[in-house]
């Protein structure tokens, strides 16, 4: 009989204290040291926390691991925090918190992993609402669930803080148009990137995951001063997967700048900064991305556009080593790419910046295409006699522009009028820029059904702008979809299961 570490009925008392305000003692002796104080330990000497992986009709896999506090104050990767953040995120996958005045955060699937260490005041933490009908970057939320608990080691008490990214809290489409907005620091951005991106701090960060990380961590920052307990050291465990592993480390990244003691382990995260790379080594060496290899979303934003991400990379490839570990572990086939098809995608997406400059942040949102002579010259371009007659073709393309709804208009860029050398003719020099095609995708994540045709129907409605370009738009739209809607392709690579497996094999390679 398959026993579980924590009885019901400790659970029970968790519910209920909360429910009562009261707290369960914040600080008794554990002497196992799992977060369970000795009196409600129903194994007081043994810290083994076993948890099942399951998810509907398919796999359901037992994992155990040590529960040990003191792992907190490890400075290198540790294998069994490894695997409690990767159980973490995947029950975080199943979180769907409402706001009822009847609702019970222990209930959470994400909450109930948190109260099973001993977490208290676990609290969900809307942040999402607040900016939900903000003209200043409406996408850029997520929300998170923190809870915090303390532990005794020689004669010091520290008190963890646990806080956990939960993503997509507005919806897929959404948090695709934040996970693709880069964001530049030149003119072209800001004329068509609503609002005032006052939330974004550094700009060298990407600026989707940072603005997003701003929000959050200022309800964090919030929480801890609510809850710290005076003479206690505080320890920051933060844990997030894809984008929540982009924010997570960011996060981790201010907090550690703030002089906190932080624990991140980030999982399948993709690139979030472009600062210069030599100043992201030693003091962020508590950040652990656990990556694998076969996943393209840790490649991108591509590091040929100048991006990486701070802390350091844990990486493997299942494909390469633990495939066969993979099948007797889900009971079904690994699928991925293969490095070939990683690297044909990165090349893909590289493409994107401007054929005539440098790749960088700001050039992939400057795509011109062939048509373009070394001039810059428009040789597609409808010519004018007469500089007015250009004036009103600018006018009427800005109108069609502002005539899709508002993310969209991120696509275009009408830049000016400009005079031809040659012939003195007036045109109207235009920008497509592709690396804000979130607001596509968008609209055909929200379809009910995707297709092929449909897709490119949605690209041919942009024909009154591009021409040449749509065949390059075609593919990289599809390099993404093709990733986001294999459901039994190469997903398997990238999503939390996965994170969970790859824990548990390095977790069983450092036995
Ligand atoms: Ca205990
Ligand atoms: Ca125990």
């Amino acid at each position: 009989m398959k026993k579980s570490i924590i009885p019901i009925t400790i659970l029970a008392c968790f519910s209920i204290s909360s429910l009562l305000g009261c707290k369960a003692p914040a600080n008794g002796p554990d002497r196992d040291y799992d977060g369970i104080i000795n009196e409600l330990d129903p194994a007081p000497d043994d810290n083994t926390y076993k948890v099942r992986l399951t998810q509907d009709g398919g796999y359901s896999q037992t994992m155990s691991f040590a529960m040990d506090y003191r792992n907190f104050l490890k400075e290198k990767y540790d294998p069994n925090l490894g695997l409690l953040g990767a159980y973490l995120i995947n029950e975080f996958s199943a979180t769907k918190p409402d706001f009822t005045p009847a609702y019970s955060p222990i209930a959470d699937p994400a909450s109930k992993v948190m109260a099973q260490v001993g977490c208290q005041d676990i609290t969900y933490i809307d942040v999402a609402s607040k900016y939900q009908s903000s003209s200043d970057d409406p996408y850029d939320v997520d929300n998170v669930i923190m809870g915090h608990n303390t532990f005794i080691n020689e004669n010091n008490t520290y008190q963890v803080f646990f806080v956990n990214n939960h993503s997509y809290v507005n919806g897929p489409s959404k948090g695709f148009m934040s996970d693709f907005d880069v964001g530049a620091e030149t003119e072209a951005y800001q004329e068509f990137s609503p609002g005032e991106h006052s939330d974004w701090k550094d700009k060298n960060n990407h600026k989707g995951f940072d603005v997003t990380t701003n929000r959050i961590l200022e309800a964090v920052l919030q929480y801890y001063d609510e809850h710290k307990i005076e003479d206690t050291k505080p320890i920051f465990f933060i844990t997030g997967h894809s984008r929540g592993a982009a924010v997570a480390n960011l996060m981790a990244r201010s907090l550690i700048d703030k002089s906190y003691t932080v624990r991140a382990y980030a999982y399948n995260t993709p690139n979030n900064t472009a600062i210069i790379k030599s100043t992201v080594n030693d003091q962020y060496k508590t950040i652990f991305n656990i990556l694998n290899d076969d996943d393209l979303i840790s490649a991108v934003p591509t590091t040929e556009m100048g991006f990486h991400r701070f802390g350091q990379d844990v990486s493997l490839s299942v494909a390469k080593t633990y495939a066969t570990q993979y099948k007797t572990f889900f009971g079904k086939e690994y699928h991925y790419c293969e490095d070939a098809v990683i690297n044909a995608l990165i090349d893909c997406l590289n493409s994107i910046c401007t054929k005539d400059k440098a790749c960088n942040r700001n050039t992939i949102y400057e795509y011109r295409d062939y048509h373009y002579d070394e001039d810059g010259t428009n040789l597609d371009a409808e010519y004018f006699d007469s500089q007015d007659s250009a004036e009103a073709c600018r006018t009427d393309l800005l109108q069609q522009i502002h005539s899709y709804p508002s993310p969209m208009q991120n696509v275009f860029y009408v830049d000016e009028v400009k005079q031809d050398s040659s012939t003195s003719k007036w045109y109207v020099q235009y920008t497509l820029r592709p690396s804000i095609l979130m607001p596509i995708i968008g609209q055909v994540m929200d379809l009910p059904e995707i297709s092929l045709e449909t897709i490119l129907g949605l690209i041919e409605s942009y024909k009154p702008f591009v021409t040449t370009l749509i065949s390059d738009i075609t593919t990289s739209l599809l390099v993404i979809l093709f990733y986001g809607f294999d459901p039994d392709g190469i997903v398997d690579a990238h999503i939390q299961a996965t994170s969970c497996f790859m824990a548990y094999m390095l977790a069983q390679a450092n036995k």
